[in-house]
């Protein structure tokens, strides 16, 4: 991607093989990374989370440098609380020190504080209402949440799935309402790429049934996967399962799944 992720190799923990300037994964037990350098903002991530991934694709969407450092979640470092004190992903750190997390303001920080085509409506009632449709997704996921933790406790879903439905018809009502192709507009922009990443987990989520029952919503989807960045940061399903697979028994190998 021009411009955007300066990714070239991952490397599983810079103590045992050396340091990077670019991607790394690391884990409980390797030192902090040094300062970021200038010219750089560095994105505390994790290869398969779908809020660091709208980090990822704002970053990409705008063209912004950066690098990566992947975070073991099930062996995170003890400074990782200093680069993001909830202790998730993404979190980012600028040359200068500063620490900015929780996706929503990750993304918008990016929206503003750099340069390059602006994703995020300028008019406050469109901002207002961007907002209010990302409350509304939000429901949407928490429910989607739900279904997978039920499925890992081999407990029944369909009361689960039926309550699923009901935020994601909502959303479905929202974007009919609005008659645009994206949900902010007539061109991509933030609240797609926020919304973007539970979409392309819909079958972990076990939900890829309901998208047949959103035609708007799967019309959007068939658009959004033409998008050089929503393809950039696209992780195949199979991966991401057994990701989930792996995640779901603890394994400290889970986030390194498909690397070599
Ligand atoms: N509200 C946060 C949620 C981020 C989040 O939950 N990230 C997950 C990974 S997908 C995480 O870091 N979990 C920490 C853990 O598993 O210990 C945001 O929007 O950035």
């Amino acid at each position: 991607m021009d411009g955007g992720e300066v990714t070239v190799s991952v490397y599983k923990c810079m103590e045992v093989r050396g340091p990077c300037s670019v991607c790394i994964q690391v884990y409980g037990g390797c030192p902090a990374p040094g300062p970021v350098p200038e010219g750089l903002i560095r994105v505390y991530s994790m290869r398969f989370c779908p809020y660091a991934q709208r980090a990822r694709l704002v970053l990409a969407a705008k063209g912004i440098k950066h690098e990566v450092v992947n975070i073991n979640l099930k062996s995170k470092p003890e400074w990782f609380l200093e680069k993001s004190p909830f202790g998730v992903v993404p979190s980012l750190e600028t040359s200068d020190g500063k620490i900015i997390y929780e996706s929503p303001i990750v993304c918008d920080y990016l929206d503003e504080a750099y340069p390059g085509k602006k994703l995020t409506p300028a008019d406050p009632y469109k901002k207002a209402q961007e907002k209010i449709l990302l409350e509304h997704f939000s429901q949407v996921t928490t429910a989607m949440y739900k279904i997978m933790f039920a499925k890992k406790d081999n407990q029944d879903t369909t009361e689960l799935k039926a309550q699923f439905f009901e935020k994601f018809k909502k959303l479905e009502e929202l974007l009919t309402k609005k008659n645009t192709p994206y949900f902010g507009g007539e061109s991509l922009s933030m609240i797609d790429y926020m919304i973007w990443p539970w979409i392309e987990r819909f079958n972990i989520f076990d939900v890829l049934e309901y998208l047949e029952k959103a035609p708007r919503i799967n019309a959007w989807r068939s658009l959004m996967l033409q998008d050089p960045v929503v393809k950039d940061t696209f992780t195949d399903p199979e991966v991401l399962s057994n990701f989930i697979k792996l995640y779901f028994q603890d394994s400290v190998d889970a986030v390194d799944y498909g690397l070599d």
